[in-house]
């Protein structure tokens, strides 16, 4: 029979994922509510807060909607569960009480220079986020970022423990928490402990490299069910677990020496396909829409990529791919124009900042060589939007690009898909992007090979709509089949359903 976890609830309401508000949002009230005797029965546990610590216009401190897949996906549970959130709001604030904001009870977490440094841009983006990403780029192992990755985690435990009601569920989230679960199970073995990862969990080729991996995948193994985006992220965990640690396996399974079983599942995460589309609908969007699309000087087809600038995301790849098929003479500026968003993005990190000069760089000369006047050839935009706009620019594009070398899932692609509500428009998508196993009708490429994208781009802009219509509705029913509640649903009835004990003989774990 399948469970729940106890007192939690997974209907979530349709609708806002949070990026409907402007977003400049009103000071918090603080409530200072929470400690013992509030019961709290699901704790988010995440690296950041939905909200991040800024200055407001009237030069107040104040919060604002921070950007990014983890929060989109996650505050929609929060709202349905009235739970707890905590996290990191940025910054380097002290003493901030916890507050509630737009409904959601929110516990920031301050971090001093050094943890930022050695635990986020270090370890969670310098080390983890490369080698969870086959190495697109090369990982640094520092001892002294890892120490500082120990010691926020358990900072971030402690806080959970002491927040948690009897019995409550914990729901753990990313790369930057991958030791929570063990450390929380220890504080509170009464706790029903749940881990996701947002990102791509590697295989054992790459993952051994990584010094403290036996402390990683023992960190994880303090939940009760650990949920990737695909089936081979969840089996490369398995094989590692049998390996590195010693424990017996048998298929989802891990069965430990103390009795416990862990599961470990692929959920695909999702988006709220239905609030987006209700967006897209609306009147002011189409206006917008209309808008844009007028001031690109109306080419006949508008390509699109929205992305964090990140260097998983492959979009120097695209843009090269792009320009060649102008300078080919396949397509023309007349014709076609690329829109790509670079939403800014851990900007402290040196490989960041490397990243962006290369794509102004790259843009700058591909509009120099190929643009006419009042004619780009890519119309790029370094910032970040309010959620209408976004489903302003997915309404407007004719063919959305996405290409990451390697992705754990890509919400962006879902949301283009959402908001086709006319079964229109063309989706160019990585095949090493999670979205790819489910977004079978999109033209699925290579991003390594721009000879093969260049291909796929020129494919979809001469592409039939018999064909275009048809691989969207198949696409949209996926989408609207698996949405963002389906995934939060699952994930919490597998975590209900986890039996404590095994009940089986297990030998002893072996060191690595
Ligand atoms: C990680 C994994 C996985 C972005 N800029 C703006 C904005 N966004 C929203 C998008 C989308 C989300 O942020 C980005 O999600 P992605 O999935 O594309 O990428 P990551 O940030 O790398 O997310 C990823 C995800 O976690 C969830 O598990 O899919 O693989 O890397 O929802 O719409 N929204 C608004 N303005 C922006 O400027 N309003």
């Amino acid at each position: 029979m399948l469970g729940r976890a106890p007192g939690v609830r997974t209907i979530l309401p349709a609708g806002d994922l949070g990026w409907g508000k402007p977003d400049m949002r009103a000071r918090a009230q603080p409530r200072g509510l929470y400690g013992e005797g509030v019961p709290n029965d699901l704790v988010i546990v995440a690296n950041r807060l939905p909200v991040d610590r800024v200055e407001l216009d009237d030069g107040e401190p104040g919060w604002r909607r921070s950007p990014g897949g983890l929060v989109t996906a996650i505050e929609p549970v929060m709202r349905a569960n009235q739970g707890v959130w905590i996290g990191w709001p940025g910054g380097t604030e002290k003493g901030l009480e916890p507050f509630e904001d737009d409904g959601m009870s929110l516990v920031p977490m301050s971090m001093s220079d050094e943890e930022i440094s050695g635990h986020y841009e270090g370890f969670s983006n310098g080390t983890l986020w490369p080698l969870y990403h086959d190495l697109v780029a090369k990982p640094e192992f520092h001892r002294e970022w890892w120490d500082a990755y120990v010691g926020v985690n358990k900072r971030f435990a402690e806080r959970a423990a002491e927040l948690a009601s009897e019995g409550a569920t914990v729901w753990v989230h990313d790369y930057q928490m991958q030791l929570v679960p063990q450390m929380l199970r220890e504080l509170r073995p009464d706790l029903r402990v749940g881990f996701y990862l947002h990102i791509p969990f590697p295989p054992a080729e790459l993952f051994q490299q990584l010094p403290w991996r036996r402390q990683i995948l023992e960190g994880l193994l303090g939940a009760d069910l650990v949920g990737f985006q695909l089936p081979g992220a969840a089996q490369n965990f398995v094989r590692l677990v049998r390996q590195r640690v010693g424990h017996k396996t048998h298929r989802d399974l891990v069965y430990l020496p103390d009795g416990r079983t862990v599961r470990a599942k692929a959920f695909p995460i999702s988006i709220d396909a239905a609030g987006f589309e209700a967006l897209a609908q609306t009147p002011e969007v189409a206006d917008r829409a209309a808008e844009i699309r007028a001031a690109l000087g109306s080419p006949r087809k508008v390509f699109l990529g929205i992305d964090r600038l990140d260097y998983t995301k492959g979009i120097v790849a695209r843009l090269r791919a792009f320009s060649e098929l102008i300078r080919d003479g396949h397509l023309d500026v007349e014709d076609a124009v690329f829109v790509q968003v670079a939403v800014p993005s851990r900007e402290q990190v040196e490989q960041y900042r490397i990243l962006r000069d290369d794509i102004d760089r790259l843009v700058g000369r591909i509009n120099g060589d190929l643009g006419r006047i009042g004619r780009p050839a890519i119309s790029y935009l370094h910032s970040s939007y309010p959620r209408e706009e976004m489903a302003a620019l997915y309404r407007m594009a004719d063919i959305m690009v996405v290409t990451p070398y390697r992705d754990g899932m890509n919400l962006v692609a879902k949301e283009y898909v959402a908001c086709r509500f006319e079964d229109d428009g063309a989706l160019v998508l990585s095949e090493f992007a999670g979205a790819a196993e489910e977004l079978r009708q999109a033209w699925l490429v290579n991003p390594y090979d721009i000879n093969g994208m260049k291909a796929a781009l020129l494919e979809a802009f001469r592409a039939e709509d018999r064909d275009l219509t048809k691989r969207m509705k198949a696409m949209r029913k996926t989408i609207r089949q698996h949405d963002v509640a389906a995934w939060a649903d699952s994930f919490m009835t597998d975590l209900g359903d986890i039996r404590s004990s095994h009940g089986k003989p297990v030998r002893p774990a072996r060191r690595s």
